[in-house]
This record gives C-alpha cells, structure tokens and sequence, in this order.
C-alpha cells in the first residue's frame, strides 16, 4: 500500500490501552491495535449471524430480512436460537463492535497526541443504541421490547412503538431532539456553504479568509460564532440530539405509560385556571 510522503511522520508507535505494542501495527491505511482485533471478530461473527438468521428466516429480499427478539413471554431469560436467541447473540455482538470502534478511536487519538471529540460524540450515538435495545427493555422487563434486525421491520417498530404513545411527536424530549437535529444540519449547510463559498469566489478572484466568513455572518444576521466557535455549537447540537432521542424513548414507557398528548393535562390543573 502506498503512502503519501509525509504519513510515515504520524504512524508513531505507542498510545495504546491494552496489549502494549502487541497490535501496535498497521495493515495497508487501517490501524489495528487490540480493539482493532476485537472489532473484526465482533463484527465477522455479528454479520456471519445475520446472514445464518437470513438462511433460516425464508427470504432473502434485503428489505424483508428479520431477525426479531425473543417474544414478550421470555423475559430477560435466554431464548432457544430461532426463537430470538440468535438476535441476543447478535447483540452481544453489535455492542462489542461498537464499543471496540470507540476505543480504537481513542488509542488513535492518543497517538496523534489529539483530544477523545470523536469518540465521545461516538459514544453517544451508542448510549442511543444501548437506550433501545438495553436499557430500556430492561426497565420493560422483556427482551421482546427492543427492535429487531431488518430493515423493514425496524421502521414498522419505530411506527408501533409511536402510536403507543398516541401521538410521539407531543413527547417532549423527542422535540429537543428534533429541534438538535434539524438545527445541527442547519448548520452544517450554513458551515459547508462558507467555506465552499470562499474557496470558490468568481473567476478573477482570491481566494477568501476567515474575516470575509466572519463578516458575511455579521451582515446576514448581526453575529458571527467565528472558526471554533461553530464547530464547538456544531458538535454540541450533535451529541445532544443523540442524548435527547436516548431520553425520550427511556421515558417512553418506564416513565410515562398513557399516550404523550396526556403529558400536557398538568396545564389544565394548574390553579390559575381552576380557582376562578
Ligand atoms: C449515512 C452512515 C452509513 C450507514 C449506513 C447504514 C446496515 C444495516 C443490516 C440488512 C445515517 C448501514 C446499514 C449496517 C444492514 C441488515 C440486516 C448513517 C450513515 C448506510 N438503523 N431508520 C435506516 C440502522 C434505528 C429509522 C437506513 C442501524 C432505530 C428510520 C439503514 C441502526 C430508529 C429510517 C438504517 C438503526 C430508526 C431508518 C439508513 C442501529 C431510530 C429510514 C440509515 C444499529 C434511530 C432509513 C429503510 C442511515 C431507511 C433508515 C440502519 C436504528 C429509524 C438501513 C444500523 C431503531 C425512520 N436505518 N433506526 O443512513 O431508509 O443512518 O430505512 O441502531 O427512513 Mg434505522
Ligand atoms: C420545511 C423548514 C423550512 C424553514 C424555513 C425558515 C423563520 C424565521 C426567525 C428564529 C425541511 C423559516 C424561518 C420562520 C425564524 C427567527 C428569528 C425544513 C423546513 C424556510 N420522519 N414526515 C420529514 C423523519 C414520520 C412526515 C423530513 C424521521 C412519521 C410528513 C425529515 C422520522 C410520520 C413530513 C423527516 C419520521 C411522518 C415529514 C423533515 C422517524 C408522522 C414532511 C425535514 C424517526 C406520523 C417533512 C419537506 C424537513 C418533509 C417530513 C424525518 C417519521 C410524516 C426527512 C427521522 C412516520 C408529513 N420527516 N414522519 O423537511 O419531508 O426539513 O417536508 O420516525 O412534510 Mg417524517
Ligand atoms: C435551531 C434555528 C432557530 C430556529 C428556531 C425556530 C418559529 C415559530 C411561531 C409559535 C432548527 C423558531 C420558531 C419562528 C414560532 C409560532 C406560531 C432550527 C434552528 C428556534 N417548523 N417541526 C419545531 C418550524 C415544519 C416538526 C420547532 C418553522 C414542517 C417536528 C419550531 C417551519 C415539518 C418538530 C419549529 C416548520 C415540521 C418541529 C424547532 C417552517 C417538517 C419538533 C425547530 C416555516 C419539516 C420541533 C414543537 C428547529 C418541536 C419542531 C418551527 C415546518 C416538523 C417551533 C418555522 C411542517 C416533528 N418546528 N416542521 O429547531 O419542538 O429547527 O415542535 O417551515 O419536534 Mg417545525
Ligand atoms: C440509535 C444509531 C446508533 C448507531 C450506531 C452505529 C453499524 C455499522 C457499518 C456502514 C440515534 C451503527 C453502526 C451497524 C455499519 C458500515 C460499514 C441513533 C442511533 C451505534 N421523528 N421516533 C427518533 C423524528 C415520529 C419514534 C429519533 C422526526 C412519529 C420512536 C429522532 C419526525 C413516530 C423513536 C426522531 C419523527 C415517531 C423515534 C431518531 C418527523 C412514528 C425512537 C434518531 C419529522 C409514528 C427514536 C433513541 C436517533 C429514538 C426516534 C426524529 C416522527 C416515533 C429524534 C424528525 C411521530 C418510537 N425520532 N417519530 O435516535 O429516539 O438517532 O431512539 O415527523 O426510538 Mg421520531
Ligand atoms: O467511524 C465513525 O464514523 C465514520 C463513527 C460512527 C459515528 C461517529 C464515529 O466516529 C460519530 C461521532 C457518530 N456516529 C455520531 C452519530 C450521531 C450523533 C450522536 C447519530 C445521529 C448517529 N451517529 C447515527 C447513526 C446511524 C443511524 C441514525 O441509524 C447509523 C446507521 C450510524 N450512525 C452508523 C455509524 C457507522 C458508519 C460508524 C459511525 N456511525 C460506526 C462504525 C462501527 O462501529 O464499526 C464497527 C462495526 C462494524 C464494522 C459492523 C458491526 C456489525 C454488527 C456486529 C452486526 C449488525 C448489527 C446491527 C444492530 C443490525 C442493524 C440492522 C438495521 C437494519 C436496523
């Protein structure tokens, strides 16, 4: 594998967690390290699994593939392979692989002697997953809460599990998450549009800096956050609309059983309304 001429200055050795300098090797562009390792096995066994799953389930239209959990009447208990046995192995599996990415990413980033953003940000996109299919059916009580592998059946899950609370869109916790997302790519078009916009300028003319960025901002709408600044806003609105979804669907159900338009009856109780 070929490298550029200047890479070799940053394939420096040491910075890992576990095993020393055991894994401490690249393979062509990809580090490998311990967690490297643990990912390849997590995720060959996790997808050799759904193919098996695929094998025994009666189809093999990609959308219609399903490998489900156990049903409700299993509990927290072990289920025989075909009967959601095989999704709690997968599991185990998925959260391995995921869990061994983040910690590759944090070996890479001590290496390069750089901060732990990326695998924090990471970490909360599986505190979302974990939310799903841990946490919350462990509250529940039941396995057969989470949702199952397919791509298919895990929409008509989301869809199911939304109309148990009546309405999703009245929980609260899921309109901050909204609010995150939708405003996180607001601004990663606003981010992306500047500096595509001031690497390109018109025919004739130079390239534009970081003062023009900020002042087309001071002019648009009166402020500009500056270079750091958004990209701090950017990943702060990220990691909180991972969180906010994690919330609301741990309240969904442990918390609050009825459906989300009830949440707002504690606003007709209120004493200013009644005592009159
Ligand atoms: C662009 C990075 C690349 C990732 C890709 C996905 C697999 C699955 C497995 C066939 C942004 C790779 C796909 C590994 C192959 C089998 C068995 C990331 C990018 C290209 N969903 N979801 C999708 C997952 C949940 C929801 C698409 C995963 C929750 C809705 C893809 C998880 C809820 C819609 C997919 C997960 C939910 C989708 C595109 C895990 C709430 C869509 C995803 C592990 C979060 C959209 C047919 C994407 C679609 C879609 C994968 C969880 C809702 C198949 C791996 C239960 C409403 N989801 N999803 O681009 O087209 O993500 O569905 O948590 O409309 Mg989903
Ligand atoms: C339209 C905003 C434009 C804003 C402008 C600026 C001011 C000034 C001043 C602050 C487009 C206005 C400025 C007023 C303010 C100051 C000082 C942005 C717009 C010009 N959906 N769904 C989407 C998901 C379900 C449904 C888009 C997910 C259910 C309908 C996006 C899920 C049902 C419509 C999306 C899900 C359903 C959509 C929204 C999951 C409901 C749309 C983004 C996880 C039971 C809308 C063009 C967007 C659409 C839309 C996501 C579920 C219905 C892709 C993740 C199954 C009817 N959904 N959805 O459009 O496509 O931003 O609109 O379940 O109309 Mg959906
Ligand atoms: C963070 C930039 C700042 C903008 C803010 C919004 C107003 C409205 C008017 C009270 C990311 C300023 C709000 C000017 C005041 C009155 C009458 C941008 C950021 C802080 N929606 N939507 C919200 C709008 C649509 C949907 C919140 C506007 C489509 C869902 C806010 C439009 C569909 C959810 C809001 C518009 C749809 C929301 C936060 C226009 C598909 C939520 C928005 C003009 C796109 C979330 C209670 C945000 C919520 C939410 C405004 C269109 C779906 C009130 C102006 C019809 C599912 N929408 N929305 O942060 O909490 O955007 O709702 O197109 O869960 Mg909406
Ligand atoms: C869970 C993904 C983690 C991924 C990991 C990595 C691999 C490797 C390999 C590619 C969290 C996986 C990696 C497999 C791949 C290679 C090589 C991310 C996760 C660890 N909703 N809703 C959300 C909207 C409605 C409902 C979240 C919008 C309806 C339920 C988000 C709308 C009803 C749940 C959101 C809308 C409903 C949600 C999803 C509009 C249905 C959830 C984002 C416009 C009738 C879920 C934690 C997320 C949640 C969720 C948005 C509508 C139900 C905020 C915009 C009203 C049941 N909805 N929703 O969670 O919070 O990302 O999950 O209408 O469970 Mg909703
Ligand atoms: O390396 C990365 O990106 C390139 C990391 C990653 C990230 C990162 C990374 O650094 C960050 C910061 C985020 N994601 C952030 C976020 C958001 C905010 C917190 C949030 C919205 C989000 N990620 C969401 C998602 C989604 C959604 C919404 O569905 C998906 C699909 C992803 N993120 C996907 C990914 C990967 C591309 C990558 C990543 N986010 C992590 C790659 C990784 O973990 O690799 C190791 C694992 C494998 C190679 C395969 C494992 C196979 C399993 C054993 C079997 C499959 C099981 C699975 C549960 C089946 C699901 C079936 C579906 C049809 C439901």
């Amino acid at each position: 594998m070929s490298m550029l001429s200047f890479e070799r200055k940053y394939r420096v050795a040491g910075g890992t967690l576990v095993g020393g300098d055991l894994f401490d090797f690249w393979v062509g562009p990809f580090y490998v390290g311990f967690f490297g390792v643990t990912t390849a096995f997590f995720a060959l066994l996790g997808t050799s699994l759904i193919v098996y799953g695929a094998a025994i389930g009666g189809t093999w239209n990609i959308w219609q593939i399903d490998i489900a959990p156990p049903a409700i009447e299993y509990g927290l208990g072990l289920a025989p392979l075909r009967e959601g046995g095989l999704w709690q192995i997968i599991t185990v599996c998925a959260i391995g692989a995921f869990v061994s990415w983040a910690l590759r990413q944090v070996e890479i980033s001590r290496k390069l002697g750089m901060g732990f953003h990326i695998p924090i940000a990471f970490s909360f996109a599986i505190f979302a997953y974990l939310s799903l299919e841990v946490f919350r059916p462990i509250m529940l009580g039941a396995w057969g809460h989470a949702f199952p592998y397919g791509i298919f059946s895990h929409l008509d899950w989301v869809s199911n599990v939304g109309y148990q609370g009546l309405h999703f869109h009245y929980n609260p916790a899921h309109m901050l998450a909204v609010t995150c997302f939708f405003g996180t790519t607001l601004m990663l078009a606003m981010h992306g549009g500047v500096i595509l916009s001031a690497v390109n300028p018109p025919k004739g003319e130079e390239v534009k800096h970081g003062q023009h960025e900020n002042q087309y901002f001071r002019d648009t709408i009166a402020y500009s956050i500056g270079p750091l600044g958004i990209h701090r806003l950017g990943w702060f609105a990220a990691i909180n609309a991972g969180f906010w979804s994690a919330i609301c669907i741990l309240i969904s159900g442990p918390f609050w059983v009825s459906g989300w338009p009830y949440f707002y009856d504690w606003y007709l109780q209120l004493p200013f309304w009644n005592d009159m």
